[in-house]
């Protein structure tokens, strides 16, 4: 046997799943947001939703797992993500005070302040739904690099609409996952006028009045409202809307059909959900969209099937998100 070239070896290995530390889609892990253009985080934050299950925060784990898996080129734009883009994995974001929702929030804030100064997009698994407030906060609105100081547009994909202003607090959280789509609007960071809440279904804790709108000017497309009007007639909807505004991306797992994702936080049985599928024609349809960051939220991988179906599911969501930036960076 010839000499073995063991760091060699080491490269030759790397894209195999199995084989390594388990990085998302087996990216570097630099936590420099300066080194990256897309910049892939952990936010294992469970604390702001106490209406379910809390093990929302072991999500970032189990899709770091999962999508070792998916390192992958993308057939449909044609594109090698990792080959036409700078995408590393910068960890998790740190939470010293996890169990206190309403201070975590404002750590989540402070740590993607450090991401929008250095100019990376970044897309996020959770987590609980209260990440995305923290996460509008600091890359859209008044002093924000990303969005130039501009508020964002918002394409939040939910069964639920997070938006209680009338609920002063939710189990003493006063910015938890049922807040968040109410206080980005009225504190500047989202613009409504530009936005979309998709997939909402079910029924409410109390009845709402505005059941078939947004009193705080989101155009929404409820599930059934998408069921009958289609996938085109639904991106047209949200190109029309967002038109050449920074948008963002909100995906709540539970907009999926439980049976497709029966590990996520707040279930909606009977009441059909949006199929996978149907959300991937959708992600194709945004392309060439400047899309500034996304999440994905609301995993609970201690419920998941042997499979992983749901994180699987959820990292295959990642990398279309992954795509559709790397995608607009390269064609700008
Ligand atoms: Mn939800």
């Amino acid at each position: 046997m010839d000499e073995f070239d063991i760091e060699r070896a080491k490269k030759e290995m790397q894209p195999w799943n199995w084989w390594g530390i388990p990085t998302f889609f087996k990216c570097p892990w630099d936590e420099d947001p300066a080194n990256c253009d897309i910049a892939l985080v952990g936010v294992p934050h469970s604390s702001g939703n106490g209406s379910t299950e809390r093990d929302q925060h072991l999500a970032p784990r189990a899709i770091r797992n999962t999508s070792g898996w998916y390192r992958r080129a993308h057939q449909h734009y044609g594109i090698v993500p990792w080959d036409i883009a700078r995408i590393n994995d910068l960890g998790d974001a740190p939470l010293p005070e996890a169990m206190v929702n309403d201070i975590s929030v404002e750590h989540i804030e402070a740590y993607f302040k450090t991401l929008d100064a250095a100019g990376t997009r970044p897309v996020s698994v959770g987590g609980d739904h209260a990440i995305t407030g923290p996460i509008l906060k600091a890359i859209a609105g008044a002093g924000a690099k990303t969005t130039g100081g501009e508020k964002t547009a918002l394409l939040h994909f939910d069964a639920h609409r997070d938006d209680y202003q009338h609920i002063p607090h939710w189990l003493g959280s006063r910015r938890s996952a049922a807040h968040w789509a109410h206080y980005t609007v009225v504190e500047d960071h989202v613009d409504p006028e530009r936005s979309v809440q998709l997939g909402m279904r079910g029924n409410p804790i109390k009845p709402r009045e505005d059941v078939n709108h947004s009193i705080l000017g989101y155009k929404l497309i409820t599930a059934d409202d998408f069921f009958s009007i289609g996938i085109e007639k639904t991106v047209q909807i949200i190109r029309d809307r967002v038109g050449y505004a920074p948008l963002y991306i909100t995906f709540d797992l539970d907009v999926l059909d439980p049976t497709e994702a029966p590990a996520v936080a707040n279930l909606e049985p009977l009441h059909r959900g949006l199929r996978a599928w149907e959300c991937l024609q959708i992600f194709h349809g945004l392309r060439g969209m400047n899309i500034i960051g996304a999440d994905i939220v609301c995993m609970i991988p201690t419920k998941d099937t042997a499979a992983n179906i749901t994180s699987m599911t959820a990292m295959a969501i990642m990398f279309e998100f992954i795509a559709l930036i790397a995608d607009y960076l390269n064609s700008r």
